[in-house]
């Protein structure tokens, strides 16, 4: 398993599990382990061929116990840009990934993968991320960004201080100082929020935006760690909604919210905060849907999840899955998900935490 590290077994079980899900030959997989075997004698490490990257990409996906996403697994589309050595190549293969995947709305998931053996990092969470900023009135944008926007200031950076100013994307080599580049504005398409049918829902002045790439994890791959290779598909809205704009240490909008609909917040009893949830939910759904914007609500998601599972043991392949984390976090009873119970093992290839880039 992944976490023995033995790069020549893991790289062994990749090829096997690999060429046998792409039909290739007996013949095939022991010339391709040889060869590995020869690479690892004379460099200690290997290559991965194009087709074996973006296959494990997608096995990647498709082992990681936390993403309700999963049915869409072989759909993924790799950007193999492992020969990129410099910050500048790397800006513009991540401003290449963002226009691809954003694709005006149609969003297409895409991971973009850069060399292994560089140490190359990405300090973003994500590509496209808003600033938070500590103000003596109080915090303005998205709390969780607070650390990594004082790094960027401390780079040279300079924010407009409203409350969804986009971050910079930093970028580092080895011990190299990390260089910024601000995403042109064109780029980075926006959802501003609005309700079916309540009006005065814009005065909130809430947006979101259309795509999250996830750039700080790892791919891990037959021995191999790639440190730098973000990837995005489309937004479940209860990340937007039930989360980043509703946790008390994010926006914190609910009490906003409240108030807009004619809520009494003085007790708990009156379900203000559940109300209060679900219309800025549907404002979410509401908005990207006009927009024409890709996102799924939570249900359609654990349906697609469902369909996933039963596709899985159908390839006799067993299932590995975290609950708290699929379960979503609005009625989540009403979800199947809810009333399963699944187990979660290590399995490679994956998407892995790495220890952060920046301190
Ligand atoms: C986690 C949905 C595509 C890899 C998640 C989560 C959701 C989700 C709702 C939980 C996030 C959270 O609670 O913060 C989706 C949807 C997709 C999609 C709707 C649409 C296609 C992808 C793709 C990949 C991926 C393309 C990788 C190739 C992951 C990983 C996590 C995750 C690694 C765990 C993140 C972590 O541990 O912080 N996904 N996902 N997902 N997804 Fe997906
Ligand atoms: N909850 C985070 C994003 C985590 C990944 N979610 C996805 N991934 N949908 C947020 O920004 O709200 N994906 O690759 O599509």
């Amino acid at each position: 398993t992944s976490e023995m590290g033995n790069i020549r077994e893991e790289a062994i079980s990749f090829i096997e599990m690999t060429y046998q899900e792409l039909g290739k030959s007996q013949e095939e997989i022991q010339q391709r382990i040889e060869d590995i075997e020869q690479q690892l004698k004379s460099s200690g490490t290997y290559q991965h061929t194009a087709e074996e990257l973006a296959y494990g990409a997608k096995l990647a996906w498709r082992n990681n116990s936390r993403c309700i996403g999963r049915l869409f697994w072989d759909s993924l589309v790799t950007f193999d840009e492992r020969s990129l050595q410099s910050t500048d190549d790397i800006a513009e293969a991540l401003f290449r990934h963002i226009q691809y995947a954003t694709n005006e709305g149609r969003i297409r998931p895409v991971i973009t993968i850069f060399a292994p053996d560089k140490d190359i990092r990405l300090w973003n969470h994500q590509l496209i991320r808003y600033a938070g900023y500590e103000t003596p009135e109080g915090i303005i944008g998205d709390p969780a960004s607070l650390e990594f926007t004082q790094r960027c200031q401390e780079l040279g950076w300079q924010g407009h201080g409203t409350p969804f100013d986009i971050l910079p994307l930093v970028i580092q080599i080895g011990q190299h100082q990390p260089k910024w580049f601000m995403i042109p504005d064109e780029m980075i398409l926006r959802v501003p929020l609005r309700h079916p049918d309540v009006a005065d829902f814009t005065q909130l002045g809430l947006e979101w935006y259309a795509v999250p790439i996830i750039s700080d994890m790892a791919l891990e791959v037959g021995g191999i760690r790639y440190t730098a290779a973000p990837f995005n598909g489309w937004y479940m809205e209860t990340e937007i909604g039930a989360r980043n704009l509703a946790d008390k240490d994010r926006y914190n909008q609910l009490p906003a919210v409240a108030d807009l609909l004619g809520l009494q917040r003085e007790s708990n009893t009156s379900l203000w905060m559940d109300r209060a949830l679900v219309e800025l939910n549907i404002a979410v759904l509401h908005s990207f849907k006009e927009n024409q914007v890709s996102i799924v609500d939570h249900h359609t998601a654990a349906a697609q999840f469902m369909t996933f599972s039963d596709q899985e043991q159908a390839q006799g392949r067993e299932l590995n899955a975290r609950w708290s984390w699929l379960i979503p976090p609005l009625s989540p009873a009403t979800t199947p998900v809810w009333h399963h119970s699944y187990k979660e093992r290590e399995v490679s290839p994956n998407y892995v935490y790495q220890s952060p880039a920046y301190h």
